[in-house]
């Protein structure tokens, strides 16, 4: 009979890295495939030339798989797609980086806490500022999971009090049951459905969030997060809400109880939804530290990171706004509304790419009143322009660079060029930080030659 391995490691990218150089130095026996046959990860091939350690690229069989005890997915890999639906493979145990991440963790003789974040959007922006808070409270982090480093290339960290986890979609979906300290879950909108294939699959992944976890924070504006508690969980709820609620915002600040008070006009971070991202990392820093030392100074710092609803720093009468991370449509509402009062149609909006939906109507219906042009490009121009002609002044572009250049030309004193494009880039860009840069770059240009506009 043939040698068994003890995992088959499916998917040679980060994660895939990640779980090899961790399961190998457990002496682990291993089997690693990816249906590329020159995957991003390729060049450990080399470093981990060993008779323990079995390399299949370029082509997936699930004979092969069924050699190994157990599957370690990553996440991009659908388990669904053949080979891996085979019914060859139907009794072997699966799992993702962060089950094993968590098994780990609990190995440590300082295990430190798991803060966990997942939701459709604001998740790297809750943690980025969340592992401000805590730093400055002198706490010891490790941060990582689906942004940045991958939460397995973290463990041998010592001595660390939290670890902060951001978790998409497709790394809960491996899990059983997570086990955080503090889980946060900021909203659930449209995404990856073409993987999900419903609304209700990808709700349940996202739940999985809150399994076993001690304190759930859910958005009290988005009933799909509202965790199911099981015995001795606490669940508290975020937003705006009624005097007596321990953390929430009113029109005018934010507040925990009677122990910390801000006002929302003085926080660095624009936009109505940042306001809630705030309130979910301060919440969570609070409840981690029992402490509001140095929040305000950092609140009144903290501008967020590129690429989302990033306020480019130029020198001339129209805002120029980079949220180039708005790859779906809930985030560009959000952007949309969150920059601009209705009434006032100073918002020139430059959206497209390659689209996740055909539904842009939550869209249209944000822009209302707010925007005043619209410049679509790329696969999804023609597609989008559809439910915006009727509404806006609306014009349809092959390349961003084009549709900017038609949108700019319009813009008065006021107004604010806000690229929120709904719609992921790879037809056109290697992702959201490149097409995020090209604009940033056409509109450094911009000013520098045509000045100020008046
Ligand atoms: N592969 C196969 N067969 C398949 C599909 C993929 O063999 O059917 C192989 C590919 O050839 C490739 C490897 O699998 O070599 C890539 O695996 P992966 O797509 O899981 O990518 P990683 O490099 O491991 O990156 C993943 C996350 N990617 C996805 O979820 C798609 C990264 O999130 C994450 O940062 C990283 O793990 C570390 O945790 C990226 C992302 O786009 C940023 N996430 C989505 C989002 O934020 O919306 C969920
Ligand atoms: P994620 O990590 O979940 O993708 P980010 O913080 O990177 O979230 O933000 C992604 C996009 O979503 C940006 O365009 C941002 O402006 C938008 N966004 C951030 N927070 C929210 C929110 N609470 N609701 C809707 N959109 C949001």
């Amino acid at each position: 009979m043939s040698e068994r391995y003890d995992s088959a490691i499916i998917g040679l990218g980060r994660t895939g890295a990640s779980c090899l150089r961790y399961l190998a130095g457990r002496g682990e026996r291993l089997l690693v495939v990816d249906s590329r046959s020159n995957p991003p990860a390729g060049g450990l091939v080399r470093e981990f030339d060993s008779p323990r350690i079995d390399f299949s690229l370029g082509r997936l069989d699930s004979n092969l798989l069924s050699r190994a005890n157990r599957l370690v997915f990553s996440p991009g890999v659908d388990r669904r797609q053949p080979p891996f639906n085979d019914p060859l493979l139907k009794e072997q145990t699966v799992l993702g980086d962060i089950e094993l991440f968590m098994n780990a963790r609990r190995e440590l003789s300082q295990a430190g806490k798991v803060i966990a974040v997942s939701g459709s959007n604001g998740k790297s922006t809750v943690i980025d500022l969340l592992g401000r808070l805590l730093k400055a409270a002198g706490k010891r982090l490790a941060v990582g999971g689906n942004f940045g480093t991958p939460a397995l290339d973290l463990i041998d960290r010592q001595g660390i009090d939290f670890w902060l986890l951001e978790l998409s979609s497709f790394q809960l979906e491996l899990i059983d049951s997570l086990g955080a300290d503090v889980a946060l879950l900021t909203n659930i909108q449209p995404d990856h459905l073409d993987r999900h294939s419903s609304m209700e699959n990808y709700r349940r992944c996202k739940h999985k969030l809150f399994t076993a976890a001690d304190t759930c924070f859910w958005n009290r504006h988005d009933e799909a997060t509202r965790p199911v508690l099981e015995h001795g969980q606490r669940g508290i709820s975020l937003g705006w809400g009624s005097a007596g609620e321990d953390f929430r915002l009113t029109s005018e600040r934010l507040e925990i109880g009677q122990t910390f008070s801000f006002p929302l006009q003085r926080l660095a971070l624009s936009g109505r939804h940042n306001h809630l991202n705030v309130l979910f990392a301060v919440a969570a820093a609070y409840t981690a530290t029992g402490s509001c030392q140095g929040f305000a100074r950092l609140l009144a710092e903290y501008s967020g990171l590129p690429h989302r609803c990033e306020r480019l720093p130029l020198k001339s009468s129209i805002g120029f706004v980079n949220d180039s991370k708005a790859t779906n449509v809930s985030s560009a509402c959000a952007a949309v509304e969150g920059l601009a009062p209705p009434g006032q149609e100073n918002l020139l909006l430059l959206a497209g790419g390659q689209a996740k939906t055909e539904d842009f109507s939550p869209l249209a219906e944000a822009a209302r009143g707010r925007v005043r042009h619209m410049a679509l490009f790329g696969q999804a121009a023609q597609t989008m322009a559809k439910s915006f002609e009727r509404l806006f002044d609306v014009s349809v572009h092959k390349r961003m660079a084009l549709a900017f250049l038609q949108l700019a030309g319009k813009a008065r004193s006021g107004d604010i060029l806000l690229l929120s494009p709904a719609c992921a880039s790879l037809d056109e860009f290697t992702g959201f930080c490149a097409r995020g840069l090209a604009f940033r770059h056409l509109a450094e240009q911009w000013v520098a030659t045509r000045g100020r506009v008046s």
